[in-house]
């Protein structure tokens, strides 16, 4: 039976040094809590490092032992993996590049050999115990590479990733120079999940810009035959574990110190880890601010500020540390009074009852990252809120703005702004209060850690599903071979043959798309048969085709089905076509080529073509999209038609089609096989146009009429010296 498995870095347990043994201490974090429920089903499990270093053998195999009774499996780190690849290149290329600080990164080449060699450790032991018809969880930014390594060994398993810090743009992105290997890696999920869709969207881009070979539309990336899904997905919180805290003794007593404590006085409250992606300093500028704006309010007001430690041996986090100690010292040495301070600070961790009651007393939670990929504190604090009041100021930066709309939302990098947010605040009437945080409620209570996890299983079947509807039209071995019988038995063929992106790859320079030796004896091969057909059938003028292809024994479709070759015959255009049209467009067209450095106009005889696969690409489709608008009414009007292809948009006659083209062939003779194979929207037309029974198919996509579609001209390539080396198995019909 097929089993789930989770990948982390982290296990949801964490190992504890206990009298020269150890033991297993739970992990009280959301998301253990939210994939309990999967992991803890049998035959299901959960793989990741155990947090601690254990060299000694007799020791990891005691632990192995132990963790397996609870559907867990340890990868073991050794003290130099810790160093490099996680507090290196995960800490600090990694974290920082991806949280738009890429000041703080260190690109250092023995980080990256570390990260590849411990992502290879975690795919050697996933390997261990994955199977084919398993379903595969990786969660987060120390395994990029694990869905890509894990790919090229079970090639059919389903793999989702699910990355909880932010994705960058671009520009940020590039700077990366292990890029390309991560984004292959990344590549290896069949659904790729973040927290918000900008960073889905930015993932996409970065991948087009990167890799030759990724296609994309929207959400879709079609990659190495295969298509991923990228989507947003906002994790959320156990919502009843901390509504449900509130009312447990251990959070009333706290809560009883703190009133007796704060009487009187409104509590604003800040949790973080220390990091630099936090906006802690930048806060406590926007809270002096207040106290210096606001002298009246003084004394009525305190900051309680949590830093959880954390990495403060890294030079960059123990300089923050400082500084934070050195902000709050100075706040507090200025403005505190005889029987009141401004900011109660406290650098360690506190126990989850202690933040319940925190939760639960503070007026105002102060929540301002300078970017975060999601951020639970602030769901936390409103899930605490069962009497539906308090106020959540909330940076936009963190992917919990997307859906928490009625927080107080602020700029981080804006101290005046957050300055007046905690002014807001302090001041907003109870009744808003309530409206607020009834919405904010609603949504933390709905879309919690359990809907989450559902979600992301759910549209990760979905993908798998939309993958095998598409391989029922690839064209896999046994359909080749039902193709070759079919073929080897007829003996009156019709092969239609589309050129640019079907017998040759696609190329910057449309000069150089010229065919090669393998090419050219290929296509001898097929037409010296004489039971074959053979049509090319391409937009190219009929000056390149007869240049190329004039001496072979076939016949040619050109410019779209607007001329045609028969027999070694005269070229022949479609009777009435006009190009008087043209004087009107090309002035349109120049215009645009004159503002949008590489691009370029080709003329033939009856279309116009506008070219941008040599301009930038997001500019390029930019300026297509501006030109197909200008075009549109103008194209109408004179009978035309506009045709937006991979990388030109093509002006023409709306009689030429290369459909009607093909049918022509089809009428002065009997053919018992009909083929056509092609990449781009006007091989469609051919498509639609031949009968049920011809072989259709599509290159480089299944959303298409074809029949059958195959990856890329090499399959083409493949696939047809398959049928001219005519093997005979048996009959079948296919
Ligand atoms: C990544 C992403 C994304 C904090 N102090 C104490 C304590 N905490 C708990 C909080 C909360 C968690 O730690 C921190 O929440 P984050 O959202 O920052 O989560 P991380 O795992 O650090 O970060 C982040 C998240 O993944 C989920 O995808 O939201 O953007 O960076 O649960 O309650 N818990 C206890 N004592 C403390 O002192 N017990």
């Amino acid at each position: 039976m097929s089993k789930t498995i989770i990948i982390s870095n982290r296990l949801p347990v964490k190992l504890s040094e206990n009298n020269g043994g150890y033991i297993l201490i739970p992990s009280e974090g959301g998301l253990a809590t939210g994939l309990g429920s999967v992991y803890q089903q049998s035959g299901n499990i959960w793989v990741g490092w155990p947090g601690l270093e254990i060299s000694d053998e007799a020791q990891q195999h005691k632990i192995t032992n132990d963790l397996d009774e609870q559907n867990l499996k340890a990868v073991f780190l050794t003290q130099d993996e810790i160093n490099n690849y996680y507090e290196g290149f995960s800490n600090e290329v990694l974290w920082p590049v991806f949280h738009y600080m890429p000041t703080y990164a260190r690109y250092q080449q023995a980080y990256w050999d570390s990260y590849l060699s411990v992502n290879k450790k975690f795919r050697d032991s996933v390997l261990e115990i994955a199977e084919p018809g398993d379903v595969i969880w990786i969660h987060d930014y120390q395994l990029l590479l694990l869905p890509g390594l894990i790919r090229a060994v079970l090639p059919d398993v389903t793999i989702g990733f699910f990355q909880h810090i932010p994705f960058p743009s671009y520009e940020l992105y590039r700077l990366i120079p292990w890029r390309n290997e991560i984004m292959e890696g990344m590549l290896g999920a069949d659904l790729i999940g973040f927290h918000t869709f900008d960073d889905a969207r930015h993932l996409v881009q970065s991948a087009r810009r990167l890799l030759p070979a990724v296609n994309a539309s929207s959400n879709e990336i079609s990659y190495n035959n295969r298509t991923i899904v990228v989507d947003s997905f906002p994790m959320g919180i156990d919502n009843s574990k901390f509504e449900a805290l509130v009312y447990s003794p251990l959070v009333k007593e706290q809560l009883q110190t703190l009133d007796k404590n704060f009487q009187n006085i409104k509590i604003i409250l800040s949790i973080d880890r220390l990091d630099y992606s936090k906006g802690i300093l930048q806060r406590l500028q926007g809270y002096e601010l207040f106290l210096q704006q606001n002298p009246e309010d003084m004394s009525k007001i305190v900051l309680y500020m949590i830093v959880v430690p954390s990495r403060d041996n890294v030079p960059q986090y123990k300089e923050l540390r400082d500084e934070i100690d050195k902000v709050v010292g100075s706040i507090n040495a200025r403005y505190r009074t005889i029987d009141w301070q401004p900011v109660f600070y406290f650098y360690r961790s506190f126990p989850v009852e202690e933040l319940s009651a925190l939760y639960y007393k503070a007026d105002v939670c102060l929540v301002t990252p300078m970017r975060d990929g999601m951020n639970l504190v602030c769901k936390e604090y409103i899930a605490s809120r069962i009497n539906n009041d308090g106020v959540l100021i909330l940076s936009e930066m963190a992917g919990a703005s997307k859906e928490l709309v009625d927080a107080l939302i602020v700029n981080p990098n804006n101290i005046r702004a957050i300055a007046n947010a905690i002014m807001e605040a302090l001041n907003m009437p109870k009744k808003e209060q309530e409206r607020r945080m009834r919405m904010m409620k609603e949504i933390v209570s709905k879309f919690n850690i359990g809907h989450w996890v559902k979600l992301f299983m759910t549209k990760l079947s979905e993908v798998k599903q939309m993958q095998l509807s598409m391989y029922a039209k690839r064209i896999n071995n046994s359909t080749r071979q039902n193709i070759k019988n079919f073929y080897a038995h007829t003996r009156n063929r019709l092969i239609f043959l589309d050129y640019d992106g079907t017998l040759v790859g696609f190329k910057t320079n449309i000069e150089q798309a010229a065919p090669d030796q393998e090419l050219n004896d290929l296509l001898k091969q097929l037409s010296a048969d004489k039971s074959n057909r053979v049509v090319i059938v391409s937009g190219r003028d009929p000056k390149f085709l007869e240049r190329w292809f004039g001496s072979l024994n076939i016949d040619m479709i050109s410019e779209h089905g607007a001329w045609t070759k028969i027999n070694g015959g005269e070229w022949q255009s479609v009777p009435s076509l006009n190009a008087l049209w043209k004087k009107d467009i090309f002035p349109v067209l120049e215009s645009f080529t004159d503002r949008t450095a590489g691009a370029f106009i080709e003329e033939k005889d009856y279309s116009l073509v506008w070219h941008y696969r040599k301009v930038e690409e997001s500019l390029g489709e930019l300026r297509t999209s501006e030109l197909v608008n200008t075009l549109r009414y103008l194209v109408e009007d004179k009978g035309l038609q506009l045709l937006p292809g991979n990388k030109v948009v093509e002006i023409k006659n709306v009689e030429i089609n290369k459909g009607k083209a093909a049918l022509n062939f089809l009428q002065d003779r009997e053919y018992d096989f009909i083929m056509a194979i092609g990449d781009d929207h006007t091989d469609e037309d051919i498509f639609k146009a031949l009968p049920p029974t011809a072989i259709t198919i599509k290159v480089g996509s299944h959303v298409s009429a074809a029949r059958f579609f195959t990856g890329n001209y090499l399959d083409v390539r493949g696939f047809l010296k398959d049928l001219a080396l005519n093997h005979v198995d048996k009959p079948m019909n296919v």
